[in-house]
């Protein structure tokens, strides 16, 4: 489905007479979400092509354009949260750690070495680092910072940082801070393409965020090389510490289910009840198998 759907690109583009304006519009849209909903893609293309036979107006080519893209128009909505709760707690992990294997560079040895396995690190008192919290089922909340933008570097032979939380909206600017080429494919866990980038020594490239999920970022040349941005349509989420902490604040009062997501242990959800401006805490407990030897 995948080659198919590039190829008909291919042809679209031979066939877009690009200097309409209203078309390269269509086209950048279609560029901009075609690695993240690549159905909506599917299916703008399919309008594009149905206008340029019946030769719509600007006008309706837009309304068409709105109608195509109902993924970019989510459902949050953002207010302005007063009794707003602050929630905090620790994710820990318990029972006998399995030791990590480390990480097979089989490639350019000079640069890449000591890279660490970041796929279950516990600090002290058994804190976990890396979950991230988010909320479930929050429907309005505070504003989205859309001016935010998350930095992933490709430093050393890693994606750095290794987990961060993301809203939809906001922007990611890759970059490669080593002397060799990297690239950062990221899908999302269900396959579904997000974005795919090489970069040359020194390269900064930005990349929208545009749907809710998982999404894990691989490097093509190094096997090794692996990062998480959990996306979210609000901006209740926290990534916790070594300590294992984490916080959201200015949660409206409500019923949600807090959910903790770890790239190792899983997933876990807890049902809780937000009063007007009452703190609370919640702890996350992650045991890891019996028997594993450490
Ligand atoms: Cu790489």
């Amino acid at each position: 489905m995948r080659g198919a759907g590039q190829r008909a690109e291919v042809n679209e583009g031979r066939g877009f007479q690009i200097h309409d304006p209203i078309q390269r519009l269509l086209l950048m849209a279609k560029r901009e979400i075609v690695s993240g909903i690549y159905a909506q893609a599917l299916l703008l293309r399919e309008i594009i092509m149905k206008t340029k036979q019946k030769k719509l107006g600007g006008l309706g080519l837009l309304a068409l354009l709105f109608i195509a893209l109902p993924g970019m128009v989510y459902a949050y909505e953002e207010i302005v949260v007063k009794d707003g709760a602050t929630i905090r707690g620790t994710v820990k992990v318990e029972g006998k750690l399995p030791k990590l294997p480390p990480l097979q560079i089989t490639k350019y040895k000079e640069v890449c070495k000591d890279v660490p396995n970041e796929s279950l690190i516990v600090g002290p008192a058994q804190g976990l680092r890396y979950a991230v919290v988010t909320l479930e089922g929050v429907g309005k909340g505070k504003p989205v910072e859309k001016e935010t933008v998350h930095e992933l570097d490709n430093l050393k032979c890693r994606f750095s940082p290794h987990v961060q939380a993301a809203s939809v909206g906001q922007f990611v600017m890759i970059k490669n801070s080593d002397p060799i080429l990297h690239t950062a494919h990221a899908l999302f866990t269900n396959e579904q393409p997000q974005f795919n980038v090489g970069l040359y020594p020194g390269r900064v490239t930005r990349k929208p965020l545009v749907a809710a999920g998982i999404v894990k970022i691989r490097c093509e040349v190094h096997p090794w090389m692996t990062a998480y941005i959990v996306v979210t349509e609000h901006p209740y989420h926290a990534i916790s510490d070594l300590y294992g902490e984490y916080e959201l604040a200015d949660v409206p009062p409500g019923v949600y289910q807090l959910k903790v997501w770890h790239e190792s242990l899983g997933t876990q959800d807890k049902r809780i009840e937000v009063k007007p401006a009452v703190a609370q805490k919640v702890d996350f407990t992650f045991t890891t198998s019996p028997g594993v030897k450490k």
